[in-house]
């Protein structure tokens, strides 16, 4: 198996095995992240690089009119190229942050990056294939061995209800930030569905199965990828029934500069703050900062955002009333006014969803 040799000085290493590396806020401060900036998630191993990418063929198969086998030539030619900036953020992005602490890869606030796409609209070739009616969900394939080296089962296969699938923004995707899509983000196709947990945007995409019923590929059911419907307390016996798949990816903001620990010269009266803020389906609607634990709270100014998905950069001026230590914060809400809680609320035993404000350290003098 070839070796997982994707070492950024950006990204700091949470697992070996699959290979999973996060982005730290402060390598986050660019308005586009760059590729080796780009955080990287594998649940089986990396697969063997396409020897010969123009053969790779994608197949939508299923619940179709008309299955078809594309190569990247026939994508090229048939469908209208688009270029969007989106976020592609993981599901489990802030587990950290629960108490107590849950199973799973320890995200801190850097399961999340945004970069240009460039691709087909997914919505675009399934029109070409002819979705029939009896199409209830998607089951995406990539090329990836599980972690045992076989390939006859799939690391990960994931899916979205038809509705989701057929939103105008969905890309198979084969560029990132002006060049071909790095080997370990997918290349030489992936897919990339908006605002909803990164895990159904396949990479080394072969092929999407439309079902006339729920996917129930690996990472499907159970309780992947799946939250309370009802709140439970940490420890509780979990009744499946109560658990409802992780759609939207709740509103989230970082502070991407200054850096933690941070020393400022003494008598600085003023810091400047620069950040993201992004709301899985929904928009940002405000972002607020503070720099006492959140007893007081200044609203940032807002950057629109390119298109739909995308980030919101801000930026903020906060007044030091002296020297010292401070905590600050940052802290969006989204168009529906639901925002980031101080704490991370609705615990769950796979650790999704945990979006505290973000906080970090400044001294001055
Ligand atoms: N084929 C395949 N696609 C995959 C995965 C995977 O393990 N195999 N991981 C998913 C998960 S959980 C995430 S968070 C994103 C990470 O994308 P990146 O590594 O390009 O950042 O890819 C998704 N697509
Ligand atoms: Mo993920």
């Amino acid at each position: 198996m070839p070796g997982n040799a994707h070492k950024s000085d950006a990204l700091v290493v949470l697992g070996e095995a699959p290979f999973v590396a996060e982005t730290p806020a402060s390598q986050l401060d660019d308005d586009t992240t760059p590729t080796d900036k780009f955080f990287i998630r594998n649940n089986g191993l990396t697969p063997a690089r396409a020897h010969d990418p123009d053969r790779w063929t994608v197949t939508i198969d299923g619940e179709v009119q008309n299955p078809l086998a594309l190569t990247l030539d026939a994508l090229r030619a048939r469908f209208e190229t688009v270029t969007l900036r989106m976020v592609l953020e993981c599901g489990g992005n802030g587990r950290s942050f629960f108490d107590p602490p849950t199973r799973g890869v320890q995200w801190t606030n850097g399961g999340v990056g945004c970069a240009e796409w460039t691709g087909v609209r997914v919505a675009d070739v399934l029109k070409a294939a002819g979705v029939k009616s009896s199409a209830v969900f998607s089951g995406h394939f990539g090329a990836d061995p599980d972690l045992s080296g076989s390939t006859d089962r799939q690391a990960m296969s994931r899916g979205v209800p038809i509705a989701k699938l057929m939103e105008e923004h969905n890309l198979i995707v084969w560029g990132m930030n002006g060049k071909p899509l790095d080997h370990i983000h997918g290349f030489p196709v992936r897919l990339v569905i908006g605002g909803w947990p990164a895990s159904v945007s396949t990479k080394w995409l072969t092929r999407i199965w439309i079902r006339d019923r729920v996917h129930d590929g690996p990472g499907m059911g159970g309780m992947a990828y799946r939250v309370p419907i009802e709140p439970i307390a940490p420890g509780d016996l979990i009744d499946e029934s109560n658990l409802r798949d992780l759609e939207s990816m709740p509103v989230r903001s970082i502070i991407t500069n200054p850096a933690d620990g941070t020393r400022l010269p003494p008598g600085t009266r003023e810091i400047s703050l620069r950040g993201a803020a992004w709301a899985g389906d929904h928009d940002v609607q405000q972002v607020s900062v503070s720099i006492d634990r959140g007893a007081t709270w200044q609203d940032a100014s807002l950057c629109a955002p390119r298109n739909r998905y995308d980030w919101t950069r801000w930026t903020a001026r906060v007044p030091l009333p002296s020297d010292g230590y401070f905590e600050i914060g940052s802290r969006a809400t989204d168009s529906r006014g639901v925002s980031q809680p101080y704490v991370a609320n609705f615990w769950n035993p796979e650790g999704y969803g945990a979006n505290p404000v973000h906080r970090l350290r400044v001294r001055v003098g």
